[in-house]
């Protein structure tokens, strides 16, 4: 085993693969452009006490430019499996190894289905390190892995890559049930991943809280009883030796509070997400993971955007954004045929007195500004004028409003004579103290 590359230099990826290129002028990377324009320029940075280092090892974005790998190890989030694989397919041979690092369960299973060969080696890491910026990690404590096959037993292949860890002064724990170890981390990632999110603290601030016991009992028994019901019978004080655990990294946050703070997806499907699935195929109750995976992916997903939405947003309390379907679903009074304006079109529009009642508008609100998506074109109006005229066309023949006739949304305003504002392409109505942005010109005065 010569050849060994890295895929992902996140806070996993990214610590593990500096460390093993640090010695080795075989390790290669495999990474997302953002990240390989970082390293390609600056090299592969960990600043740690232990001693901050940089490496330049080979680095590319498509497999094939690097050396063939007899080892993979793989860094990257749960959720981009599929794509890595697609990815390191052209290179795989019959002897290729992997080695998975990653969060949660099922993992090796879906790589073993794909690949139809025993191909894989389970791993856990241990560590806590944060991505500071591209090409850079900043890390704080651990930098451990076990390993171990599947089948338990001490392999050649496993003693080699334990071999080419502790050569770079990794600690590597072979593990002889590597799907039990995986399913330990599981029990504490299931508690302070999501715990440190919702309390927006370190570890420590939900350890000491008397009532969190009980609710750190209820989730790891409901990830122990998943487990035990995939074959992994985990101990009865698996509660406790979490909480033991962590005293000793009671300052820490979790990757789920980092990924939410910068704004990442989190890997809440592949952890509580997980137990909540099986729970349903296995007919296990797990209503508190339930709870905690509805909360976090409510917290953590970004309110939709794009094309098909149209927000209400500035001096409001809370800006709320609507797509086709929820004006459609507005009251019958809001709505209005718009053939009795715009004779010869069969359309459907929302009258704005109903839209714009919903948000709660700052006091001294009085001008709302109508933007269009490209940026370019508003028109600003009165909130009286706007909601005694103005009109949110939305629907032509039954169907979204096309691009070409100014669509998904636009505004009319039948009536109001020569102020009459005209915006194809509304993307974002921002309701202002005092006029706002209006770029109409009068010498081409808009229709209707
Ligand atoms: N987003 C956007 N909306 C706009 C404009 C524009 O340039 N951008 N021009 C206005 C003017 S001056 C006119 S006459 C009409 C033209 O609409 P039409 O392209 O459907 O004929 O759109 C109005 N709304
Ligand atoms: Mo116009």
């Amino acid at each position: 085993m010569k050849q060994i590359l890295m895929v992902g230099a996140g806070s996993v990826g990214g610590f593990f693969g500096a460390r093993l290129a640090k010695t080795n002028p075989d390790v290669s990377f495999l990474l997302r452009p953002k990240t390989l324009a970082a390293v390609k320029q600056n090299g592969l940075t960990i600043r740690s006490a232990e001693g901050t280092f940089t490496v330049r090892p080979q680095a590319s974005a498509d497999v094939r430019e690097l050396p063939r790998p007899d080892l993979i190890v793989l860094g990257v989030k749960a959720y981009d499996l599929d794509d890595v694989l697609n990815q390191i397919e052209p290179v795989l041979t019959e002897k290729t190894v992997i080695l998975t690092l990653q969060n949660g369960i099922d993992t090796e299973d879906r790589l073993l289905s794909r690949l139809q060969r025993d191909c894989v080696i389970g791993g856990v890491a241990y560590i806590y390190s944060k991505i500071a910026e591209p090409g850079v990690i900043d890390h704080y404590k651990k930098g451990a892995v076990a390993i171990g096959e599947f089948m338990g037993y001490e392999s050649e292949r496993l003693l080699q890559i334990r071999d080419i860890f502790s050569a770079a002064n990794i600690p590597c724990h072979l593990s002889k049930d590597i799907r039990r170890s995986k399913w330990e981390k599981m029990c504490w990632n299931c508690v302070f991943n999501p715990i440190t999110v919702l309390i927006d603290d370190h570890v420590a601030r939900a350890l000491d809280h008397p009532e969190m016991t009980g609710v750190i009992r209820q989730i790891v028994g409901e990830v122990t009883a998943i487990s035990a019901a995939m074959k992994v019978p985990l101990p009865l004080d698996m509660p406790e030796r979490v909480v033991k655990a962590t005293q000793e990294i009671r300052d820490i946050h979790t990757s789920m509070y980092d990924d939410w703070k910068a704004g990442r997806r989190t890997e809440i499907d592949s952890l509580n997400g997980f137990i909540v699935q099986k729970g349903r195929e296995l007919g296990i109750p797990t209503p508190v993971n339930e709870a905690l995976t509805a909360m976090i992916k409510t917290m953590t997903e970004k309110e939709p955007t794009g094309p098909g939405r149209v927000r209400i947003e500035g001096a409001v309390v809370q800006p709320v954004s609507f797509d086709r379907g929820a004006l459609a679903a507005l009251p019958a009074e809001h709505q209005l045929d718009i053939s009795t304006v715009m004779p010869g079109m069969q359309g459907q529009g929302i009258r704005l007195k109903g839209i714009l009642d919903i948000p709660a508008l700052a006091i001294d609100a009085d001008h709302v500004a109508f933007h269009a998506s490209d940026g370019k074109y508003s028109a600003c109006l009165t909130l009286q004028q706007a909601k005694e005229f103005g009109v949110l066309v939305y629907e032509l023949h039954g169907a979204a409003l096309p691009d070409t006739n100014g669509g998904p949304f636009r505004l009319v305003t039948p009536g109001l004579g020569d102020l009459c504002a005209n915006v194809k392409g509304v993307a974002r109505i921002e309701i202002t103290k005092g006029p706002g942005r209006d770029t109409r010109q009068t010498t081409c005065p808009p229709t209707l």
